[in-house]
Parts: C-alpha cells; structure tokens; sequence
C-alpha cells in the first residue's frame, strides 16, 4: 500500500466514524444502554414492530400528547415514518441545558403548520 492509499483508507475511516454516529444508532443498542437519554429509550419502546421506526400509529401510542401535526413535523422526509434520526434530530433542537452545535441548515425543523 502506497501512503496516497493509506490516507485514503484513514479518510474514509474518520468520515465513518464522525460523520455516521446516528446511523449506527439501533434501538437494540439504544435499549441496552442505560447511558441513552430517556426521550430514546421512549421512542424506541414505542416501536413495536422493531423497525426503528415509528409509524403514525406507534406514534400516537407510544406518545398520547403529541399532535398529528407533531408527526408530520418530525417525518422530514415525508416516508410518513419517523425514523431515528429525525427523532433525535427533533430532540437536538428542543433539548435545553446540553450544548448543541449549530445544525446544518438542511436539518432544521420546518414550523408545524
Ligand atoms: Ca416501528
Ligand atoms: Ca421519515
């Protein structure tokens, strides 16, 4: 292996290990870790099905308070599943007292309409 090789292989690696935390992110893990924040383990305990996906019906159970609206919030990619990453995307911009780095501009919630 040449070094231009070996550069590209640490790349590679550093861009999987920063750039994709939330992809590794499964409720199998979530539910295992006791160190996850609540709104996690609630979210994946809501998931019923074990997708790590919330259907609006798992939603409306697993979250009695939130609106219809609220889901169609959170479903950013309007699969009309809230997945994940939008879930902790949503709790990224509400959480208070944690620091937050700024969200890419793509990332932002859309006003409930
Ligand atoms: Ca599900
Ligand atoms: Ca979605």
């Amino acid at each position: 292996m040449n070094k231009k090789t070996i550069a590209l292989c640490l790349s590679c690696l550093l861009y999987l290990f920063f750039a994709s935390p939330v992809l590794a992110q499964t409720c199998s893990v979530i539910l295992n870790d006791q160190s996850q924040p609540k709104a996690l383990h609630r979210f994946c305990k809501a998931d019923s099905n074990g997708d790590d996906r919330l259907s609006r019906e798992e939603f409306a159970k697993g979250f009695a308070g939130m609106t219809d609206n609220a889901f169609s919030a959170l479903d950013q990619n309007r699969d009309d599943a809230v997945d994940l990453s939008e879930w902790e995307r949503f709790l990224g911009n509400h959480e208070t007292g944690k620091e937050q780095k700024p969200l890419p501009k793509t990332m932002i919630m859309p006003p409930t309409p």
